[in-house]
């Protein structure tokens, strides 16, 4: 135990602008270095939860601009607030699904990641705090809502006045009597991913010229990656590119899409390109799937996962139960309905899977965003995700592009793309969002260059397991045969407001299956201006990105 004459009670004052949004509070690194600012929101995470005391606390970040500095400050605060044990990654190194492991795997009480995902890095970019439950999962809304309540009244926080320690010594430390483990950040991970993955399959695809890529985006997944397709599966050095955490990710924007992985995604449609390449976000809870010549949506490699998973070992007796976010498109339902299991529809966050996952009914979870993940932990795991396509492409022998082909022709595709309109002043886009919602009563029957509206609503998803209600989700509006626009404001941006638009168009097998995407949707483009008047809310002609 700490000694109480130790501690330091120190006043502070509350900021009204922490309200934890889709995962966790993200900021401008220079918000964050208001003094107290990391601090309040630490002690209001603290002061949300009941009965840590003596007990353990994780913690680790994805190694970005300010991430050594705040663990410092909350390794202070953990042992002021009576905190037994906390287990940090060496260098401050852990990945969002790493540290969702570890804090599962030493049965912590919880634990703090340090990170805006897939937000830039550095002095005049992003920094940002989750709290992580005892199930190794994003708090759910009833914890986050305690601590932004807290976060407005709180008038004291705890420390120590102790030197900082030593983050890049492996090994047991001390603050004033409580005890840091700092370990190394990848094995745990790893070895996990041995008792999921057939490693010798994998290994001997690669050993028949099978050649992949994986951009590390100069983030976290580096020494994961090194780790396990170069040293444990044995792919050739230069397999991982940007594999160094750097804290501003060498001044690129770490977001696998198209966009931020334009090199990798280039390098893919060559002919004589790597077969296979993959790249992970900031955090590492992302993942980029392309083939040879073939980009796979988010979507699409969430139905093709849930599809095959059974030709992994972790997963050969089957799976529970799919779950998607709403916006995800349908492809996924397509699956569960032929494999005779449930299909969750949850919405955007994957705080909303966590419950899902620990009453054992769904395995596989998936969101358009870029994220896919299963019971192994209670984070979307970009690492993983890689790691079953690679199993399923040993198993089967096929490139992506057959798997795929293979997929729509069985199922149908689900012709998808997110517009997103980022940057917006907020008050623009509440009232966008405000003119759909007030339409909606009448929307239906509404004639469109993608036909008639037939329903429109605004999702509400009642948790089955403890059946708490999160409202207003996102406004739904569907058309024929399963086509649909979905538009909701984002919950991870730092300035300003981002839309999202989901345009999604359902082929069903024997139609016409390969088209262009762009191509595809563009009457359901059309019909989104026309009903939302996206042009004259967000004052641009067109998305910022598209993916
Ligand atoms: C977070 C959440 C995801 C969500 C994504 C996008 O991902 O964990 O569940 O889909 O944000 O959310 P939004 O559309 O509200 O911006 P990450 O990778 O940023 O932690």
């Amino acid at each position: 135990m700490v000694e109480a004459m130790l501690v330091q009670i120190v006043e502070t004052v509350a900021f009204d602008d922490q309200k934890p949004g889709t995962s966790g509070l993200r900021k401008k690194v220079r918000v964050f270095q208001q003094p107290n600012y990391a601090e309040n929101f630490v002690q209001s995470v603290f002061d949300s939860l009941e009965g840590y005391a003596g007990d353990t606390l994780v913690v680790g970040g994805d190694g970005r601009f300010l991430n050594r500095e705040v663990i410092q400050v909350v390794l202070r605060m953990a042992a002021a607030n009576g905190f037994g044990r906390v287990i940090v990654g060496q260098g401050g190194i852990l990945s969002t699904p790493a540290a969702s492991h570890v804090i599962r795997k030493y049965g912590a009480f919880g634990g703090l990641v340090l990170s805006a995902s897939h937000n830039p890095g550095g002095p005049d970019e992003d920094f940002g705090i989750k709290y992580n439950i005892g199930n190794g999962g994003p708090a759910p809304e009833s914890v986050t809502d305690a601590i932004h309540a807290r976060s407005l009244t709180i008038t004291r926080y705890k420390t120590l006045e102790t030197p900082d320690i030593d983050l890049d010594a492996i090994g047991t430390h001390d603050v004033a009597g409580m005890a840091v483990e700092v370990i190394d950040p990848v094995a745990d991970y790893a070895e996990l991913m041995e008792t999921l993955f057939d490693f010798a399959a994998i290994r001997a695809l690669l050993g028949t010229g099978f050649t992949i890529s994986f951009d590390a985006m100069s983030a976290v997944t580096g020494p994961y990656a090194t780790e396990i397709f170069e040293r444990r599966l044995g792919a050739p050095a230069g397999t991982v590119v940007n594999g160094t955490p750097l804290p501003d990710f060498g001044h690129h924007h770490p977001d696998p899409n198209l966009v931020h992985a334009k090199d990798l995604y280039d390098r893919l449609m060559q002919a004589d390109g790597p077969d296979f390449g993959a790249a992970s976000d900031g955090d590492g809870d992302r993942n980029l799937i392309i083939g040879k010549q073939r980009y796979v949506t988010p979507s699409d490699s969430l139905a093709v996962l849930a599809a095959n998973a059974h030709l992994a070992p972790g997963y050969a007796s089957g799976l529970a139960g799919i779950a998607r976010s709403m916006p995800t498109s349908g492809a996924a339902d397509r699956v569960a309905a032929a494999l005779g299991i449930p299909l969750y529809e949850t919405p955007t966050g994957w705080k909303f899977f966590g419950n899902l996952l620990d009453a054992g009914l769904a395995t596989i979870c998936g969101e358009e965003s870029a994220g896919t993940g299963s019971s192994h932990v209670r984070e979307k795991d970009g690492i993983w995700a890689v790691l079953l396509w690679l199993n399923i492409l040993a198993a089967r022998r096929e490139s992506v592009a057959a798997i795929m082909a293979d997929h729509w022709a069985r199922y149908g595709r689900n012709y998808y793309a997110r517009h997103d309109y980022e940057a917006i002043a907020t008050d623009r886009a509440n009232a966008l969002m405000a003119k759909l919602r007030d339409s909606l009563a009448t929307l239906a029957g509404t004639e469109t260059p993608a036909g008639a509206v037939q329903a429109a609503d605004d999702f509400s998803y009642t948790d089955p397991t403890d059946g708490s209600v999160s409202a207003k989700q996102g406004v739904r509006i569907l058309f024929a045969e399963g086509s649909r626009l979905v538009f909701r404001l984002s919950g991870t941006g730092t300035q300003g407001a981002t839309l999202r638009l989901y345009i999604e168009r359902y082929e069903p097998a024997g139609g016409d299956l390969g088209l262009e995407p762009g191509d595809a949707l563009a009457p359901l483009i059309a019909a989104a201006e026309q009903l939302a008047s996206i042009r004259e809310f967000t004052g641009m002609d067109e998305p910022s990105v598209i993916t």
